[in-house]
């Protein structure tokens, strides 16, 4: 497997974690999106919505982290990341869209650029927008973590799943934007307890290649 990736994605980022938890071992493929090799002609090709991730499989190009964080799931069931039971599936995956579907897409570069490119907000104003969204996001999870009864030391009982994937990735990229994580502390103990886990360490951004 071959993945387009890039180091401070968070689409990667959660990508790379489910890769490893998996222990699927794959080569990466640089785009920087800093450079803009995104929008080249050659990636638009490859995805002609420009984003990362993209995960090469054979002669098979899979888009959307969603899409190849389940198929991952469905094509290599050792290490499972969602539980046995389907109401145990529908909690991990709603965790996970509150991140995949609510937060992450709002903060997106292709968002920013907008905000200071056309409607002229200063760095100032980005950031802010990009805070506001992830505390509206880490709010409603963290109240969600802290009455879940069956919850243990991770989103969903006492082994990572995919909410963890996506919640680590996310925490990671809200250190830019001055996230303060006092407010969520069981999101903290979270996050404590998975970057423990060598899969998330060797997952993180800076632990990249090509981190700048
Ligand atoms: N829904 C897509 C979103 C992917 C995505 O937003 N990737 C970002 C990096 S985290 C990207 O390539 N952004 C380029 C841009 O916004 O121009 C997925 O989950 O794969």
């Amino acid at each position: 497997m071959k993945m387009y990736g890039f180091f401070r994605s968070g689409t990667s980022h959660r990508t790379r974690i489910v890769l490893n938890l998996k222990q699927i071992s794959y080569e990466l493929l640089p785009i920087s999106l800093m450079k803009n090799e995104h929008k080249n002609s050659a990636f638009q090709a490859i995805n002609p919505q420009g984003f990362v991730p993209v995960l090469a499989v054979n002669d098979q190009l899979l888009l959307q982290s969603p899409a190849i964080i389940e198929w991952l799931e469905e094509s290599h069931p050792e290490h499972p990341l969602l539980p046995s039971d389907a109401l145990g599936r529908a909690k991990v995956r709603a965790l996970a869209a509150v991140v995949g579907c609510d937060i992450h897409p709002i903060n997106n570069k292709r968002i920013l650029e907008y905000l200071r490119n056309t409607l002229k907000l200063d760095d100032a104003q980005v950031q802010s927008w990009c805070r506001h969204w992830i505390d509206e996001g880490f709010s409603a999870l963290e109240t969600l973590l802290a009455t879940d009864q069956t919850r243990g030391d991770f989103c969903y009982g006492n082994q990572p799943t995919l909410a963890d994937a996506y919640l680590i990735a996310q925490v990671d990229s809200s250190k830019r934007f001055k996230v303060d994580m006092s407010k969520y502390p069981n999101i903290q103990k979270i996050y404590d307890a998975c970057i423990a886990l060598p899969a998330f360490q060797a997952a993180a951004p800076m632990n990249q290649p090509d981190a700048a």
